[in-house]
C-alpha cells in the first residue's frame, strides 16, 4: 500500500543517512522500523559493517536476531550513537505521541540514551498540532494497582477520557514488556505537551508517558508522492 511504501522510504532514508561502522544503534518498535531494520541488516551485509543493537521490547529484540544482527543492551553500551523509532503522530515542534504500540517506555530510555535520536514515520503521522490525526490519545503505561486513581487524577487535571487498554488476544488488560497497564488519555483539547508531560510523570503510579517532547532530532517522513520529507 501507499503507506507501507512510505514508511519503507522513510526507514531507508534514516538507515542510510545515520548509521556508520562501529556505530551502537536503539532499534524502536511498531511497524515503520520494521523496514529500517531490514535496511540495516542488509548495509552490515553489504558493507561488512560493525554495528551492535539494543532493543526497545521483545519486538525489537526478535526483529534483530531475525536479521542476524549482534544483540545488545545497556548494561554493555549505556550511550548509543543513535536510536531509530517510529510515532504515532508529530507535531511541528517535533513532539511525539508514541505507545500506539504499548512500548513507549523502553522506548523512551533508549532514544534518552542516544546521541542522536532519529524517527521515522509516514505520512499519516505528520501534523500540526497533536491530536489532528492519531484520535487514540497519548499512552500512559501505569503500575497495575494503581490504575484507577491515576485514571481519575488525569481526568480531574486535564480532562478528556481516558481508558485502560484491554488487549485482543488476551483476555483483560493488555500488560506491558514491563508487566504494566497502559492508560489511553483522549486530550480533548491542545496542551502545553512539556508541562503536561512532567505533571502526568510526576502521579504516584504513573511509569512512562507517550509524550516524548524535545527528544526527537529529525523525522523522516515517507510522503504519498514516493517523495521524502525530513523535519528538524
Ligand atoms: O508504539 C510505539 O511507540 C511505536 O513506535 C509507534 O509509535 C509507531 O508504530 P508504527 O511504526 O507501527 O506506526
Amino acid at each position: 500500500t501507499m503507506a507501507e511504501e512510505a514508511k519503507k522510504r522513510a526507514g531507508y532514508a534514516a538507515v542510510d543517512n545515520h548509521i556508520k561502522n562501529n556505530h551502537v544503534v536503539g532499534v524502536g518498535s511498531g511497524s515503520t522500523i520494521v523496514y529500517a531494520v531490514d535496511r540495516l541488516a542488509e548495509r552490515v551485509r553489504q558493507e561488512n559493517l560493525n554495528i551492535v543493537c539494543v532493543p526497545t521490547s521483545f519486538q525489537a529484540r526478535q526483529l534483530i536476531l531475525q536479521h542476524g544482527l549482534t544483540l545488545s543492551d545497556l548494561d554493555r553500551h549505556p550511550e548509543l550513537d543513535v536510536a531509530i523509532d517510529g510515532a504515532d503522530e508529530v507535531d511541528s515542534a517535533l513532539t511525539l505521541i508514541k505507545g500506539g504500540g504499548g512500548c513507549l517506555t523502553q522506548e523512551k530510555i533508549v532514544a534518552g540514551c542516544a546521541k542522536h535520536f532519529i524517527v521515522i514515520a509516514d505520512y499519516r503521522k505528520d501534523s500540526k498540532s497533536l491530536g489532528q490525526q492519531w484520535k487514540k490519545g497519548v499512552p500512559i503505561e501505569v503500575i497495575p494497582m494503581a490504575y484507577v486513581p491515576v485514571t481519575k487524577a488525569i481526568m480531574q487535571r486535564f480532562g478528556g477520557e481516558v481508558e485502560l487498554r484491554m488487549a485482543v488476544s488476551k483476555a483483560g488488560p493488555v500488560v506491558t514488556d514491563n508487566s504494566n497497564f497502559i492508560l489511553d488519555w483522549k486530550f480533548e483539547k491542545t496542551h502545553n505537551w512539556k508541562e503536561v508531560n512532567t505533571a502526568i510523570k510526576m502521579i504516584p503510579g504513573v511509569v512512562e508517558t507517550g509524550l516524548f517532547v524535545g527528544m526527537a532530532e529529525r523525522v523522516y517522513f515517507g510522503m504519498e508522492d514516493g517523495s521524502i520529507r525530513t523535519r528538524d
